[in-house]
């Protein structure tokens, strides 16, 4: 195909007269918004240590009250799309939330969804429309859009958890904003119970209850026996991977954002197709090397990394005699809303 027109070959007083009118012409900007093959991608695979970031939040938990932050977290950001936006891919936000002893973040909602993977520490709740969810590392607890939550911290030492939320999205969309509230009465604790065996689900009266998110905290320690008890029946799976689904449809349990959690047996190396969206690794327990786009990292204990779509990844095992444990985000729900999603083999 030949060269597109470019702006400058256009007289100065027929650019001057478009502008004047809010009028832009096509061709020269066609390739940057319709690039040849592959979209052009802002998110650079980037890579953040819990142990560098950690000291970092503490000393944010000296230097600002939680009443002069409301969520004292420092945002995961990728370069690639400037830090100021606090993106860490084009749809997905990533925070490290720090939460004292004795310290409330206060009641609110918003538009954006939610979703808090517990890195370390016990004692803090997140409280959901009146539903008490403890938190202990692993757990991946729901806020989902429009639902009233709060963090308290009963315990004795710090809190520390991974906030996902799909903001930047939200954010584009112009639907980003928050409502606040005030303390809310606990009116229900450990719902996830009713949702222990697969295959059997709370009807009374023959009635399900048809929430959109009839369940919002997911036990890391159910999730690990689920990993363990499918590594040692399936040997020969292609991935020791599960889905963090609502259990009444089978549908992802969030409608923008999805979340997953994959198990690599001693010694595994899973090699991963590209996939059109964008993803976050996140490392539960253990050790895994992540490569991609000509990048390696080596991700130990709450250790996060974000790749960009369209970018094969290999995933291995750092360790020969124990599994790896970890939590992974992507857009994949949206992208498959939208028509957009694919993977490339
Ligand atoms: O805990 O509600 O990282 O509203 C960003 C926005 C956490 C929260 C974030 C929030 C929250």
């Amino acid at each position: 195909m030949d060269e597109l027109g470019r702006l400058e070959d256009l007289p100065e007083d027929y650019r001057a007269a478009l502008t004047e009118k809010n009028l832009v012409p096509l061709w020269p900007s066609l390739r940057a918004v319709l690039p040849r093959g592959k979209p052009a991608i802002r998110t650079q695979p980037t890579f953040w240590s819990y142990q560098g970031l950690r000291p970092l939040l503490m000393r944010a938990g000296e230097l600002t009250p939680i009443e002069k932050a409301e969520r004292r977290v420092l945002v995961l950001a990728n370069p690639g799309h400037g830090l100021e936006k606090m993106q860490a891919s084009s749809t997905i936000y990533l925070g490290m939330q720090l939460l004292q002893p004795g310290e409330w973040a206060p009641s609110h909602r918003h538009t954006p969804n939610a979703v808090r993977m517990i890195v370390e520490g016990v004692g803090a709740y997140t409280t959901v429309e009146g539903e008490k969810c403890p938190m202990s590392r692993g757990d991946l607890i729901l806020t989902p859009t429009g639902m009233w939550h709060e963090h308290g911290h009963d315990g004795n030492e710090p809190v520390v958890w991974l906030d996902v939320l799909d903001l930047p999205i939200v954010y584009y969309c112009e639907a980003s904003y928050v409502v606040e509230g005030k303390a809310q009465t606990v009116t229900a604790e450990a719902v996830e119970q009713d949702f222990q065996r697969g295959g059997v689900l709370p009807a009374p009266m023959f009635k399900r209850s048809g929430k959109t998110f009839p369940m919002l905290r997911y036990p890391w320690a159910d999730v690990r026996r689920t990993l363990e008890s499918m590594a040692a029946r399936q040997p020969g799976i292609e991935a020791v991977q599960v889905a963090y689904v609502n259990p009444e449809n089978g549908h992802d349990c969030q409608r923008i954002l999805g979340y997953s959690a994959l198990m690599l047996r001693p010694g595994e190396r899973l090699a991963m197709p590209a996939r059109s969206t964008a993803m976050v690794f996140h490392q539960i327990e253990g050790s895994t090397e992540v490569t991609a786009a000509g990048q390696a990292f080596r991700l130990a204990d709450a250790d996060t990394c974000c790749i960009p779509g369209y970018e094969p990844i290999t995933l291995q095992n750092l360790a020969a005699d124990r599994p790896s444990f970890v939590f992974i985000a992507d857009d994949a729900p949206l992208q498959k809303k939208l028509g957009v999603y694919e993977i490339r083999n």
